[in-house]
């Protein structure tokens, strides 16, 4: 398949600046570039569905950029809503040093900084050079600027395109680069950048953007619990990750399959003829994880994801690292435990049971169990002994409550 109709066919195409580009997104050798913004220590995974097109192109011949922007990120793209909250120049740029380790570590192309040519322009040169391109009225009609008219808009957001259309055309001239790829958010700020490029250079040069990604609902993708879904494994363990996409909607899995991995026509139809034959053995979904994971994290981050996942649903919590455990029951209720004290004072002290008698009524029918031990004795001493890695104990209250007691 050529790679348009790949693309097309993964539903990563929503709009292109010209008929023109099919064929010379086929032929290969453009040099492209994708940028993002230092709001943020990480990415999350909205960015990821647009940076795999990084990978996609790369793979079919074409030359990737990666632009972080240490400039843009200090003004703020403008949100359809409202008014971006200004981050201190020192934070963007952390966040920039973050975003570019993260870039280079996942995608392993070279990454520019708008700052290097921004920062040396200055406010005359700006308004002459660049101001003079960009008519009022053209900019009042981008739809993100026509969005924000009642609410309001200050002009360093309205001039954020300015910046944008800037980059392009400085990696225009100075690296090659004739095509921007995007997320379907960013179609005002690339087509002003082509815009501009045929303006002040006569050259034509090319965009597309790929369709946000939804859940079934039309909601943004990849939120647990209101959350963002991080790259980075300290903010979202591949645990986390691994349990939000096994339990992504049925309906939309081999959807994903295409947006999110590098998995062939042929691969993925077949996951899907198997996946509806065997709902239950949700093969596409573990596919899935398995490609993300190992993906943006490798191998070993995949195979801690299914242990952890393993031995959280089986109950054999000894079988994990005091590390996993600490991923595994991010969430649950914890407590401390600073000296030694009796099994059934411990449950009272710190809620597990409401009272003396529950916990004698749990413990008498075997529904108490320590690391995945069941406990009998409820005059039974509580030492450290009992810990994994002699800091925590996992107790279990019926199927399914969890209690995370932490040794001080
Ligand atoms: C800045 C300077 C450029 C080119 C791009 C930029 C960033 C761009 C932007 N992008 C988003 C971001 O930073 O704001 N103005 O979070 C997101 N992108 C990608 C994709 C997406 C967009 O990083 O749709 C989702 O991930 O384009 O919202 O010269």
């Amino acid at each position: 398949m050529k790679l348009f109709d790949e693309l097309k066919w993964r539903g990563l195409i929503k709009d292109v600046t010209s008929p023109e580009l099919e064929e010379k997104l086929n032929n290969g050798g453009m040099t492209f570039y994708i940028g993002t913004d230092p709001t943020a220590d990480s990415m999350h995974i909205g960015h990821l569905s647009s940076f795999l097109i990084s990978k996609r192109l790369k793979d079919a011949g074409h030359n990737p950029i990666l632009l972080v922007g240490g400039a843009t990120g200090q003004i703020g793209d403008p949100r359809p809503t409202t008014e971006r909250a200004m981050i201190t120049k020192e934070e963007v740029a952390y966040n920039f040093e973050c975003l570019k380790k993260q870039a280079e570590d996942i995608f392993g192309f070279e990454v520019v900084n708008n700052l290097d040519w921004i920062k040396d322009i200055n406010v005359i040169d700006f308004l002459r050079d660049y101001g003079k391109f960009f008519n009022i009225n053209y900019m009042l009609d981008k739809d993100i600027i026509r969005r924000r008219l009642d609410s309001g808009i200050t002009f360093t957001e309205f001039s954020y395109m300015l910046l944008q259309s800037l980059d392009f055309l400085h990696l225009h001239e100075t690296r090659g680069v004739d095509l921007q790829v995007a997320g379907s958010d960013q179609w005002g700020n690339i087509t002003a950048g082509v815009d501009l490029i045929r303006k002040k250079t006569g050259d034509e040069v090319y965009a597309f953007t790929m369709p946000l990604v939804t859940t079934k609902d039309g909601k943004k993708f990849g939120k647990s619990e209101g959350n963002a879904l991080w790259l980075d494994k300290n903010k979202t363990s591949s645990y986390e990750l691994y349990q939000y996409l096994v339990n992504v909607e049925d309906e939309m899995v081999i959807d994903y399959l295409k947006i999110f991995t590098f998995l062939s026509k042929e691969e993925i139809e077949e996951i899907e003829r198997q996946h509806k034959e065997r709902p239950e053995e949700r093969l596409a979904h573990k596919t899935l994880a398995r490609e993300i994971i190992t993906f943006i994290h490798g191998k070993e981050e995949y195979n801690k994801a299914i242990k952890i996942s393993e031995a959280l649903f089986s109950g054999d919590v000894k079988s994990l690292k005091l590390d996993e455990i600490l991923i595994g029951f991010k969430d649950i209720p914890s407590f401390e435990i600073s000296s030694e004290v009796s099994l059934i004072d411990m449950l009272v002290n710190n809620g597990v049971c409401s009272s003396k008698r529950e916990a004698r009524e749990f413990i008498g029918s075997g529904a108490i169990t320590i690391n995945g031990d069941k406990m009998s004795d409820e005059n039974m001493i509580i030492t450290k002994s009992l810990a994994i890695e002699g800091k925590v104990l996992v107790i279990r209250r019926g199927k399914k409550k969890y209690f995370l007691g932490k040794f001080i």
